[in-house]
């Protein structure tokens, strides 16, 4: 008999920034995240029992290099629940951005495929876990395959690392105190640049062991993290903004002082972000940049500010964006899963 599941996992844009890890995909320090609506990763899983086989097509072509990621995920898994090694598996994965954006699909797309084990383990009777345990059990595996990817299995805002009750430096979990206060946060990403990135995050995480501020940002980053979470908690938002960017602009000087050194934004991230910071003195909306491993512009913005925030990027913006291309997305709920 065949059978099929399909999980819908976002991405997320991190607010405070995993970078440095150790042992097997632990962070060294807690980081917290806005999960995503539009920009995800939809996969299909269709499994048989009979010959062991895995076939994966992404948008609708083989790809021979995400193929061998996806024999060695499947192996991960198959080390834990031995069962898996019964079936013949298809999968197939699509995004809802296009590939060549420069935005990062591996959180997106490893949560969805963690997702599409559990749920096939579920129902073949392999994992019995409740609901709650369910989902630490998908994120832990989703950060076995990358790290940010733990925080996808949750909507809302949500945080990973161990920094205070109830979190855990092997799977993510929402804090819905603060999602209920935020979700109403758009996120326009501007795009830049689809070019290849010249240091790939594994290698960039991989730097932090030698880093020379290492130990400083470690630690700077999780009193953060609670700073962070008290301006949440009190909605303070233009506060919000200022950590927000400066951790965000912390980031990338981690980058800048590497060494090897490098510089993942472009001259138009920085004309972005000056004009962000102006647009925000001006109006007073309380409108932050934050960036990733990459030279785009996430652009946070309260949605009932959206015609304000829309007229400036269009008015302002677009000039330095590739194409003038940017994505409208918005905080979301989290993944869906469909049996059929
Ligand atoms: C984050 N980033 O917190 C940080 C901020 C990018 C900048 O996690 O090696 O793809 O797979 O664990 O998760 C990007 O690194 O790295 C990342 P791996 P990942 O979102």
């Amino acid at each position: 008999m065949t059978n099929s599941i399909e999980c819908i996992a976002p991405s997320n844009i991190a607010l405070v920034k995993y970078w440095g890890k150790k042992g097997i995909q632990i962070p060294q320090n807690p980081s917290l995240s806005f999960t995503l609506s539009e920009s995800r990763t939809t996969t299909r899983m269709t499994w048989e029992e009979g010959h062991y086989q895995t076939e994966f097509l992404f948008e609708g072509n083989q790809s021979h290099s995400f193929e061998k990621k996806i024999i060695d995920y499947r192996e991960l898994w198959e080390k834990n629940y031995p069962d898996l090694k019964k079936y013949s598996l298809k999968i197939e994965s699509s995004n809802s951005f296009p590939h060549s954006a420069g935005i990062a699909s591996s959180a997106s797309s490893m949560a969805s495929l963690s997702l599409c084990f559990s749920e096939l383990l579920k129902s073949e009777g392999v994992l019995d876990l409740e609901e709650k345990k369910f989902f630490q059990n998908a994120s832990d595996f989703s950060r076995l395959g990358s790290g940010s990817a733990c925080r996808s299995v949750y909507g809302g805002v949500v945080t990973w690392g161990q920094w205070r009750e109830g979190t855990s430096d092997e799977y993510a979990s929402e804090i819905p105190e603060l999602t209920e206060k935020w979700n109403d946060w758009g996120d326009a990403i501007l795009l830049v640049s689809s070019s290849e990135k010249p240091v790939s995050s594994r290698q960039g995480h991989a730097l932090m062991e030698t880093h020379p501020y290492a130990e400083a940002r470690f630690k700077h980053a999780k009193s953060r993290m609670n700073e962070l979470y008290n301006v949440m908690l009190n909605e303070d938002k233009m506060r919000f903004c200022d950590i927000v960017e400066t951790e965000a602009l912390e980031l990338h000087g981690l980058m800048m002082n590497s060494n090897p050194s490098f510089i993942l934004i472009k001259p138009e991230s920085l004309g972005i972000i000056e004009k962000v910071r102006a647009f925000r003195k001006e109006t007073m909306i309380p409108a932050c940049f934050t960036l990733d491993a990459g030279p785009n512009i996430h652009l946070l913005y309260p949605l009932e500010k959206k015609k304000e925030v829309v007229d400036f990027i269009k008015s302002e913006l677009t000039p330095l964006l590739e194409d003038g291309k940017w994505i409208d997305d918005k905080i979301g709920t989290g993944p869906v899963i469909n049996n059929a």
